[in-house]
This record gives structure tokens, sequence and C-alpha cells, in this order.
């Protein structure tokens, strides 16, 4: 890869912190929303995570020890902002410098998201959080505090992580907060206001730090039509257009796929879009640096009669293989699953040449450099007697995907950083503890544990990676 690209590991402040209640931090919406029971794996929440609050020095010496190029982290919102604007936590703040000065003091690129999901419960209680309009105001004091606090030691910014996802979750499916079912007018007007916080973050960010690169982690699943039938084609455009293009052409061009706009708008739920909300988002169009890119899988489109499958069905929480259901909308396509791949244990199909697709249509669709902000297997892993941990299945996933990637590469895609899901084992938002996707092994479960680390031999084997610069996979 060239001499600049980044070899890295991300992670999310919910997922790995703890401390929830520690240190000034304010109450965020999942620190409520997990106490519902029935939402998470055996009721499982992020109050201790994997104690990362007290133990990062511990574990960005075992980054710097594996020789880690980037590490892709996320800034707890109501950390900074108890309240969601107001008063500042000085402590929030201290523990974020702390954390970028250790990984600057060892080389190590810090790459900030701003959002990661985990937005101040105040801002939920006050005035609904993101389904009001008043939270652009407050995320873009949020992220333009960030900005002026770290602007000369943080480079690589994210504003938003997968907003595809967590507004999905939190709108249509109720399996993330603030827990709506099928509430389509108002996701969509959610999005709308995610857009913007976004796209004005994005503007402040290039007045305070022109020289900075900032850009939007999208969850991109590229599809491929069942067959050759026109029947499934059409399927897969529809699908692009309300799946993909949704997100990914408003932040590289500003404006909504026309055809998808057309059809929520017939049926009533299309977002306001005001004459001034579309010049700030093409003007943040105009500016973003990178497409920031979440790949795990890919997905097949097929034509959905009428009366076909609906848009909600079991999702497969536990690792136990089969229990996902097929998902789509009557009257335009569905996702079965890909015959051709195999799965994982959570039913995610594993397609490593789907990343070099996903690489190769944004390069050709947006013409933008792209950061993949996160890939990774989720696993069942056994820590033996000795504690090592031989988990050559994800040195085998992430290796092919990292074969692609540099095909990809090759191919003329400008990918300036890769991060692997995730460093260190961590809460997996819906899956509990189980299933683990770091290079490093933390012993806790669903109860506890005592949160010693252990090097799994993916450790070893992605140092390997780095020191080669990918020659060694
Ligand atoms: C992405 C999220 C991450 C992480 C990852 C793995 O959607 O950005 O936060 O959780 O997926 O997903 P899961 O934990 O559901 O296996």
């Amino acid at each position: 890869m060239p001499d600049t690209f980044l070899w890295g590991s991300a992670s999310a402040a919910y997922q790995i912190e703890g401390a929830a209640q520690e240190a000034g931090k304010g109450i965020s919406n999942w620190d409520e929303f997990v106490k519902i029971p029935g939402k998470t794996f055996k009721e499982s929440t992020g109050e201790v995570a994997v104690d990362h609050y007290h133990r990062y020095k511990e574990d960005v010496a075992l980054m710097a020890e594996m020789g880690l190029q980037t590490y892709r982290f996320s800034i707890a919102w109501a950390r900074i902002f108890p309240k969601g604007h107001g008063e500042v936590n000085l402590e929030g703040v201290q523990f974020y410098t702390e954390l970028i000065d250790e990984c600057l003091k060892y080389g190590i690129e810090p790459m900030v998201t701003l959002y990661h999901w985990d937005i101040p419960q105040a801002l939920v209680e006050e005035y609904g959080g993101w389904e009001s309009p008043k939270v652009v105001e407050d995320f873009v004091h949020y992220a333009t505090f960030l900005f002026n606090q770290f602007k000369g030691k943080v480079k690589y910014w994210i504003t938003i992580n997968e907003q595809n996802i967590f507004t999905t979750f939190g709108w249509l499916t109720a399996m993330h907060p603030p827990g709506k079912f099928d509430d389509e007018k108002m996701y969509y007007q959610v999005n709308h206001h995610v857009f913007l916080a976004h796209a004005k973050s994005v503007l402040a960010f290039k007045e305070i730090m022109p020289e900075g690169k900032i850009g939007a982690s999208f969850a991109y699943s590229p599809s491929y039509a069942l067959n050759s039938d026109p029947i499934h084609a059409m399927a897969k455009m529809d699908f692009d257009n309300l799946k993909n293009f949704w997100w990914m052409d408003v932040y590289a061009y500003g404006r909504y796929p026309k055809n998808a706009y057309h059809y929520l708008e017939q049926k009533g739920v299309a977002p306001i879009v005001t004459e001034a909300d579309q010049t700030i988002l093409k003007q943040a169009a105009a500016l973003i640096d990178f497409m920031g890119v979440n790949y795990y899988q890919t997905s097949v489109a097929e034509y959905n009669p009428i009366d076909g499958v609906g848009p909600y069905g079991e999702m497969n929480t536990t690792g136990k293989k089969g229990t996902g259901q097929v998902t789509g909308i009557p009257g335009l396509y569905k996702n079965p699953t890909n015959t051709h791949l195999k799965t994982t244990d959570w039913d995610w199909v594993i397609d490593p040449s789907g990343l070099r697709y996903a690489c190769k249509e944004i390069t050709s669709r947006y013409d933008l450099p792209i950061v993949i902000s996160e890939n990774g297997l989720g696993a069942f892993d056994t820590l033996t007697d000795t504690q090592e941990i031989h988990d050559a299945y994800r040195i085998e996933y992430l290796s092919k995907h990292i074969e692609e990637l540099m095909k990809a590469s090759e191919e003329g895609c400008e990918i300036w950083a890769y991060c692997t899901w995730s460093f260190t084992d961590l809460l997996s938002w819906l899956n509990g503890y189980q299933k683990r996707y770091g290079f490093v092994y933390v012993d806790r479960d669903e109860v506890g544990g005592s949160l010693n680390r252990y090097k799994k031999d993916s450790y070893y084997w992605y140092k390997e990676v780095i020191e080669t610069n990918g020659q060694s996979i």
C-alpha cells in the first residue's frame, strides 16, 4: 500500500469505555435503553464494558507494541457536555486529551468519531434528541468545541458513524434507542437532521482546520442482483437508491437520489428539505475529504412481490446459525442469503471481494478517497488453559479482505486507511460480549470477569501485516 497508508483498528466509546456514570459523564440514550428488559443479549450493558476508561494506557501500549498506525475511537458526547449543551465537563475533556496524547506519544494517528450512537439523554428528554431540528445546533456546537480543543493533534475526523444503521434500528425496528417501531416519516426526518448536523460540522471544521481531513462513516452493503432477470436488476437499483445511495449521495453530492425521493414522497414519508438545507448539504459535500466505509457484508437483491416479505424480521443476535430472517420492501426488493457465500455464526455473509466492489463503486461514483473505518469478524473465541486464543478463522477473514483491498488499490482506488473492528474485544450492542472482534481478548462475559487482556494469534499476525505493509498476509 502507499507510504501514507494507515493500518489501524477501531472502537466506540459506549462499547469499550465503561465508567458510564463516572468522572462527571452525563447519562446517554444507551445508558437508559439497555435497562429495558429484552433489548440486549442477556441484558448486557456498557456500564463497565471492557473498562477502557481506566485501562486506556494498557490498551494503547498494546497497540504500540503491535505497531498500529491509526486508532479510530469515538468521543462520548455526554462526557464532554453532560446535558448535551451548556457546561463542559472538564474531566471528560481531560480523558480524551490524555488518550490522544498517549496515542501521539507512540506515533499512533488518532482518528476521532464525533458520534457513535450515544446522544446525551438530556437532549432526548429536552426535545426528542435527533427528532428535533434543534439537535443540529447542539451537535455543531459539540463538534466545534472538539475541533478547537484537538486542532493540531487530531488530523482525521469522522462526523457520524453508520447513520443508516442507528436510524434504522432506532425508528424502524425498535432495536436501538429510542426504540420506535415502523415510524418511517420520522425516520427520514431524523436522517435529514443528522445530515444537516454532519454538513454543518464539516463547514465549521474547514474554518477551524482547513488542512484536516473529515468524512462520515457509512455502513455500506454493496448489492448483487439475484441474476440477470431484469426484474432483479430493477430490484437491485431500488435497493441501492433506498439503502445505499440515500446516504452516500448526500455525503458526496449533497442531494438525495431522485427516484428514491420520489418514491418516498408518493408514500408520504419523504423528509422536508428547504432550499437553505440544500445549499448547506451541497457546500459540505464539496468539502468532505473521504468516504468512510464500514464494510461487513454484501446483499443480494431479488424482486419482492407486493404480497412478499416485509421489512421486519428476526435478527440473529445469539450466534445460532440460521436464525435470521429474510426481509424486504413489498413491491420492490428483498434480500435473501447469498447461496454462493459462507456465513458467520451470526448469519453475516463473508464476502471479501465485496470490499473491493465497495471501493470501486465509491471511486467511480464519487471520485473520493476511502477510509475503511471498520471491517472484521465477530466470532466465539476460546481462551486456552495456557491463555492463548487460536483465532485462525479471524486471520483468514481479515487476510482475504486485505487482499481484496490491495487489489482495489492497484485498480486505482485511493485508500487512505484500513481499520479493523476491533482492537480489543468489546461490547456488541445487541449481541453481548460473546461476539468477539478483537486482536486482544478481554476476559469478561455478560456477567463480568477479570477484564485481563490476552493477545490472540491474530494480534501477532496483524503486527506482521503492518510491518510488511501488507506483503505478509
Ligand atoms: C457496526 C458498528 C460497530 C460494531 C460493528 C459490529 O455496525 O459501527 O459499533 O458494533 O458494527 O457489529 P455487531 O456488534 O452488531 O456485530
